[in-house]
């Protein structure tokens, strides 16, 4: 066989070279147990223990790429897949990256609505999911689209607004300007190419079943409590489970042990009633993997 044999049969996964999804990417990638040694320097890695090859490339390129086949799937903001509006398909959430497109403008205007922005300038690097909600909207206002430090348009007198990625809100705050509207908002999500041969696909499904062992995991955690026995059904009632809990006995008389898994959204309204309901000696420990 070989070396383009062998290459053709690996999965190409395409990632941000170096920014803000980037660590993130590679982490996710280490949670699902495949490791990428060799020079993140470079255009593209292997992976040591998974058929997979990496390839490091600015994000706004992803989408091309993918639809071009280049990569098969690639790790990528909502919002640049939304913009680049290539024929790609999004398969999965990835839970990094999060942040939000949104309109803002000075903070001592007045704004009243979305009506403010008619025959208003809005400056962007966003231009095409701008003009789509505008265009919803029935707003006719003026588009310039800049590449960077958006923020800074209202400033200088350039644009009445701005629409920019938004996660903390401190750049906005630190430039004079409030946040007005969400757009969009957005995370990391794996997209694919439309055709994958069906070698492919299976080693995606194979990649899939591991992201969202790792995602679930993330949103739980494993519990262990400490229950007098007279107060055991009640605390079991209280505590969801994959199944039902697991109850073991105590050393000590009268008492048992209950283990748990829970769901982070409901993690403190449940710890609260355990805690009332007579529960001691409350663990809580993360859950690494978490196969369903
Ligand atoms: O070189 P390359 O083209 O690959 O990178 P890039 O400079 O275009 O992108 P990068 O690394 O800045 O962002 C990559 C992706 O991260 C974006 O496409 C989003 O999907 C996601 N993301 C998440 C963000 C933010 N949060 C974010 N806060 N991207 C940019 N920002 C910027 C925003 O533009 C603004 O300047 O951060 C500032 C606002 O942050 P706060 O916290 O002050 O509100
Ligand atoms: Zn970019």
């Amino acid at each position: 066989m070989t070396q383009t044999d062998q290459n053709s049969g690996k999965l190409k996964l395409a990632i941000q070279k170096s920014g803000r999804l980037h660590d993130d990417s590679i982490r996710l990638l280490k949670e699902c147990g495949i490791d990428i040694s060799n020079g993140v320097n470079k255009l593209k890695a292997e992976a040591s223990n998974f058929p997979l090859e990496v390839y490091f490339l600015r994000d706004d390129d992803i989408p091309q790429y993918v639809e071009d086949a280049v990569a098969d799937i690639g790790f990528v903001g909502e919002n640049v897949v939304y913009e680049k509006k290539k024929k790609i398909d999004v398969v999965e959430k990835l839970g990094f990256g999060k942040c939000r497109l949104s309109l803002a403008v000075r903070r001592n205007e007045e704004y009243t609505g979305v009506q403010f922005l008619s025959g208003k300038k809005i400056a962007t690097s966003y231009p095409v999911i701008l003009s789509d909600f505008l265009k919803e909207k029935g707003i006719a206002a003026e588009i310039h689209e800049i590449s960077g430090s958006v923020e800074i348009a209202p400033g200088i007198g350039l644009a009445d607004a701005i629409c920019d990625l938004v996660s903390s809100g401190s750049t906005l705050f630190m430039n004079g300007l409030q946040e007005t509207e969400t757009i969009l908002q957005s995370q990391a999500v794996l997209v694919k190419n439309k055709n994958l041969a069906p070698a492919k696909q299976q080693l995606l499904n194979r990649l899939l079943f591991r992201i969202q062992s790792v995602k679930k995991a993330r949103n739980n955690k494993y519990i262990l409590l400490n229950a007098p026995n007279d107060k055991l059904a009640e605390i079991i009632s209280l505590l969801p489970g994959m199944k039902s809990p697991t109850v073991l006995p105590l050393a000590e008389e009268g008492w048992s042990s209950v283990h748990s898994v829970l769901n982070e959204n409901d993690f403190w309204d449940i710890i609260e009633q355990l805690k009332a309901a007579g529960a001691q000696g409350i663990l809580v420990v993360p859950i690494e993997k978490m196969i369903v």
